[in-house]
């Protein structure tokens, strides 16, 4: 069995025990006899001192010049990219997902990391003529202070990463919480920024559950922002919370991502681009393909062929470099997704043509595992249409014109990613006008995102702010109006000149 290990919480620069004394252990969902790391079950003690110290040191990180934040951030992307291979690895035995994909996720944020850096040297306000003589206008960007992260399990690096990088480019310190079932890949990231030596406080992590250390953040009146990504309920519960006490917060919900295929595409290749988008990662991604929008043309073809492809997918442990997609990441989601598999049989009455059951048998018994899973004949109003699964089921909808087709992508109360394959451009450039989506991609699946591009979506998926990129600069930080008037004399706006 590999090494279990132990973290704690990281507070001010130091790896402390949480007030409560307790701790839990979280075991690989490919195989529950490996218990992979420990954690602290904290408390609402905990976040006031990880909030303490971020205040604290929020005094001097906001004064180091923005370029030697950015430098500082470049030091934990080299940590990062030498401690690739073991840091992935512990992350595959933490969620399940295939190592190549736990690489990307590190990759993501070596990415995010680089890009962040050299934002260290733009971080661009604004300069404008203004209306009196002598004058003097530009808008500047000012850190806001503490600032909290709420992070999911499925990008465990990768998306703590879009977070914390550019608040802290931004000159922000952070108490980040991370997801209960993956504190160990955080833990490793934290470990990143300890070893490139952030000064203490700047950056600090508490372990625990929503209830106890989520709540405690969201309603401490020291924390100026949280950035959340995650359920829908929970996402919705906070937006509440921190609507009340007017902080700003960012959210990054629900999907239920389509792919249209239009009869004139490349087949394989729409092909390649399902598979990927609604097995990859065990279905587990937010902008995951959960549905796949077929035309009457191609659509028995399409589908035969994809089944076919579809039972080739090597279900397995993901650190096995030959297995295309893990297990899912706890018994909780194989529930959901064998809840959902029975939802689209039973309710919807929609038809079963590939998977549909938990797998079992030797190795397979000792994780989460389920077959990837097709419904044909499902229709828009289905529940197995509507309803995020976060699991690799994927329902089949067809339809005769290209309008129908966007508008049964358009009926979800979500709008993250969204796909469409044809080799018609005026097509492509409707869609891209018409679909209500914060991601189009064309003749790509519905996944893929990459970190200098804003990433957020419309309607339920979020609430206006975007990710990554220089967009979610806005949210780290806060605009300032400066005027400087050297003509030596008062000089009345609106008045005096008019
Ligand atoms: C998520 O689905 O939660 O675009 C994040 C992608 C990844 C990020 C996904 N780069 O699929």
């Amino acid at each position: 069995m590999p090494e279990t290990k132990h973290f704690k919480n990281y507070i001010g620069g130091k790896w402390v025990e949480s007030a409560t004394g307790e701790r839990y252990e979280n075991r690989n969902p490919a195989d529950t006899d490996d218990v992979v790391a420990t954690h602290c079950k904290s408390d609402g003690r905990d976040v006031e001192a990880a909030v303490a110290a971020a205040k604290e040191a929020f005094k001097s990180w906001r004064l180091v010049p923005a370029p030697e934040r950015g430098l500082m951030i470049h030091k934990v992307v080299e940590v990062l990219k030498r401690r690739k291979e073991d840091v992935s690895q512990m992350m595959t035995r933490e969620m399940g997902k295939v190592i190549a994909e736990t690489r990307g996720d590190t990759q993501e944020a070596i990415d995010c990391g680089m890009y962040a850096a050299g934002e260290g040297r733009r971080l661009f306000g604004r300069h404008t003529p203004v209306e009196m003589p002598d004058k003097f206008g530009m808008a500047i960007r000012r850190p806001v202070g503490v600032c909290g992260m709420i992070t999911p399990w499925n990008f465990p690096i990768a998306i703590p990463s879009w977070k914390m990088f550019p608040a802290l480019i931004c000159g922000n310190t952070c108490v980040i919480k991370p997801a209960t079932l993956t504190p160990a890949s955080v833990g490793n990231f934290i470990e990143a920024f300890e070893e490139a030596g952030f000064p203490p406080g700047v950056v600090n992590m508490v372990t625990g559950g929503g209830s106890t250390v989520g709540k405690a953040m969201v309603e401490h009146p020291d924390i100026n922002r949280i950035s959340f990504t995650g359920s829908v309920e929970i996402g919705n519960l906070l937006a509440g919370q921190c609507g009340a006490v007017g902080k700003p917060f960012s959210a990054e919900l629900g999907g239920k991502n389509a792919q249209i295929v239009m009869p004139d595409a490349d087949m394989d290749l729409a092909i390649d681009g399902a598979l990927w988008g609604a097995f990859g990662t065990t279905g587990q991604r937010c902008t995951a393909t959960s549905r796949l929008i077929l035309h009457e043309g191609i659509h028995d073809e399409f589908v035969e062929k994809l089944i076919a492809r579809a039972k080739r997918l090597k279900v397995g442990n993901g650190l096995d470099e030959s297995v295309d997609m893990g297990p899912a990441v706890s018994e909780d989601q194989l529930k959901t997704d064998l809840h959902y598999i029975d939802v689209a049989a039973n309710e919807d009455k929609a038809e079963l043509v590939l998977g549909g059951k938990r797998l079992t048998g030797g190795a397979y018994d000792k994780g989460y595992f389920i077959e990837p899973t097709i419904f044909t004949g499902v229709t828009p109003k289905m529940r197995l249409a509507q309803e995020e699964v976060f699991g690799p089921v994927l329902a089949v909808l067809k339809f005769s014109e290209f309008e129908e087709a966007v508008e049964i992508l358009n009926d979800t109360e979500f709008g993250l990613s969204s796909s469409l394959y044809t080799r018609d451009v005026n097509r492509a450039f409707r869609a891209i006008r018409d679909i209500e989506a914060g991601i189009t991609y064309i003749n790509g699946p519905t996944i893929g995102a990459e970190v200098h591009l804003p990433f957020g979506g419309v309607k339920g998926t979020g609430n206006g702010h975007r990710e990554a990129a220089w967009t979610v600069l806005d949210f780290y930080s806060e605009w300032k109006t400066v005027y400087v008037d050297y003509s030596g004399k008062l000089q009345r706006a609106q008045i005096d000149n008019k």
